[in-house]
């Protein structure tokens, strides 16, 4: 298990706040729901677009960034879904970026990108206007996955779990009630991107039980062209989750469609 810092963690509001904060909360927006029907209205995979001003590989991704005008430039360019950095320390990301975005009236539902490590995380996200969240299994053991996967049933969040290798993708695909699967092309220990892994995990076993279940699966990571989204579509993917390749665009909604 990584020794991940979770700087929301080391202030927590009591859970009961957080709760009582959820009470009057709108419900979470359907985010597997905006995925199919992008893909269904497209043919394309529906876009999940990434808001990052900084990742660890790259250093700073945009100067002038400004969280909520990325946003909007997303979503009016035909964003499905929005993934927001909340990760302070690795992405320069926060939960008030989040809620920004949220209060601006964005309408896609918002994916909260931290590293989740505890189940106070999952309200406290929500209480931030999240309507999914990022389990990662490379860090979470199976017990913690299952847990989380009832807290966020329970909360209205999606829960977008995310797997690297074949032995991740095993181990969830044992886990009852995940829907929506990602595939990271990246290595979160070594950086190192390959777009094939989304083939290659698709084209095994786990691709023939995740086409029986219907769950669907998101290609994350290192998708620059249409040729790339093309090729991990082949690959199986009614998804994508996108980030440096369209923030870095003068203008990042026009990115898309390019
Ligand atoms: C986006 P890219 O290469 O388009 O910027 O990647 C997204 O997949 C990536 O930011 C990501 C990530 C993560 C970041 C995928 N899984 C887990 C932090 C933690």
């Amino acid at each position: 298990n990584k020794d991940v810092e979770v700087t929301q963690l080391k202030e927590r509001k009591p859970l009961g706040k957080l709760k009582k904060e959820l009470e009057n909360a709108p419900p979470a927006r359907d985010f597997l729901g905006a995925l199919r029907a992008a893909n269904e209205r497209t043919g394309l995979p529906g876009l999940i677009a990434e808001v990052k001003k900084a990742s660890p590989s790259r250093g700073i991704l945009r100067e002038d960034f400004d969280p909520v005008e990325v946003a909007r430039s997303y979503e009016k360019g035909g964003a499905a879904c929005l993934s927001v950095l909340t990760d302070e320390k690795y992405f320069k990301g926060s939960f008030e970026n989040l809620e920004a975005i949220r209060n601006a009236g964005v309408k896609c539902p918002l994916l909260c990108k931290e590293f989740i490590v505890d189940a106070w995380q999952l309200y406290y996200a929500r209480t931030k206007g999240a309507d999914a969240v990022l389990l990662i299994a490379g860090v979470l053991p199976d017990l913690d996955i299952k847990y989380m996967i009832k807290i966020c049933k329970m909360l209205g969040l999606t829960a977008l779990v995310e797997v690297h290798d074949e032995r991740e993708f095993d181990r969830v695909l044992g886990i009852d009630g995940i829907k929506l699967i990602g595939i990271n092309n990246r290595n979160l220990e070594t950086f190192k991107v390959d777009i094939s892994n989304t083939k290659k995990l698709l084209e095994g076993e786990c691709g023939r039980i995740v086409r029986e279940r219907g769950i669907i699966m998101v290609g994350e990571s290192g998708l620059f062209t249409p040729d790339d989204i093309a090729y991990v579509q082949e690959a199986g993917v009614k998804a994508v989750l996108v980030g440096e390749s369209i923030v870095k665009q003068s203008d990042p909604g026009k990115g898309i469609s390019n």
